[in-house]
């Protein structure tokens, strides 16, 4: 890693993350000629597909030699490798963008031996700009540092606000190990749940992981997403502190595709959140195994 200039790449990529924000903006959110994916929920666009092309090829053109993962032309069987990757998805949250509701972004990692070591996620909508280079501290708008402000101090499970996902599996063993957790984690204490603050979700993985990154969010739990809807926001997550360890419990150091994801903000009782939460996760998460 030593011969890559960190700072030109993230440069370059908040450049383009920018040129994608403009296009996202100027797009109709229409699924036609476009669709569905492995459901109905499963939702894609033209613009997904347009996005993704304008940032591969930009990325391609300046920088020849790095591979190019994304989510609109991974193919089953693709390996994530240690060659340098950038890790895109377009729009991360394309069931928002497909609704006006505006919690999208463009979500652009960077990757070296496996490690995510760029990340850049975009809203267009709020010009909202989260951006980390690994071992560099994350910012809001490259200008305000993450955390954005001192939280509260992170000291048991019932004091967090938590972001879930259904995601798009509704059926089968991962789903009800969702929706049984989400139960606990809602539940009393005398009922052996952990009565957290509440449960949030914004339809976006990238968004959820800066939400935690900032401070707003405590925690953010999901399986089923994949590396290019994590991976940006995993580098400005422990950037700012925070930590990425498994959906399933004992896993402290899972892959970027590893598929289950569990963030919790800096803090000193980070560890123990950890270890609280996934006595409450009912079940084990079969994707990613
Ligand atoms: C989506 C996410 C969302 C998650 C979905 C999906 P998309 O990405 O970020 O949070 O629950 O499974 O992966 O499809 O909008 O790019």
């Amino acid at each position: 890693m030593a011969d890559l200039n960190l700072q030109e790449i993230h440069d370059f990529m908040i450049s383009i993350a920018k040129q994608a924000g403009e296009r996202i903006i100027a797009a109709k959110p229409t699924t036609e000629g476009a669709g569905s994916k492995k459901n109905s929920v499963d939702l894609v666009t033209e613009t997904d597909r347009a996005v993704e092309t304008l940032v591969s090829t930009s990325l391609r053109e300046r920088y020849p030699d790095f591979s190019f993962m994304g989510e609109e032309t991974y193919k089953p069987g693709d390996k994530l490798t240690a060659a340098p990757t950038f890790i895109c998805d377009p729009i991360d949250g394309t069931t928002n963008f497909v609704h006006r509701y505006p919690y999208v972004s463009i979500s652009l990692g960077f990757a070296v031996d496996l490690e995510p070591t760029i990340g850049i996620v975009y809203n267009p909508f709020t010009q909202a700009l989260y951006s980390a280079i690994k071992g560099q501290g994350a910012y809001l708008n490259q200008t305000h540092k993450l955390p954005l402000s001192p939280p509260t101090p992170l000291d048991t499970l019932n004091s967090c606000l938590v972001a879930v996902e259904w995601g798009s599996d509704r059926s089968g063993n991962d789903f009800k190990v969702k929706s049984e957790t989400f139960k606990r984690l809602a539940a009393t204490k005398e009922n052996g749940g952990g009565m957290v603050h509440g449960l949030r979700s914004f339809g976006s993985a990238a968004l959820n992981l800066c939400g935690v990154a900032s401070g707003g969010l405590d925690i953010y739990w999901e399986a089923g997403c994949w590396a290019w809807d994590v991976c940006a926001g995993w580098v400005i997550l422990t950037e700012s502190g925070g930590k990425m360890v498994d959906a399933n419990p004992g896993n402290w150091a899972p892959r970027v595709d590893e598929r289950r994801y569990f963030a919790v903000r800096g803090g000193e009782a980070q560890k123990e959140i950890i270890e609280e939460f996934w006595g409450l996760v009912d079940g084990a998460f079969e994707v990613g195994i």
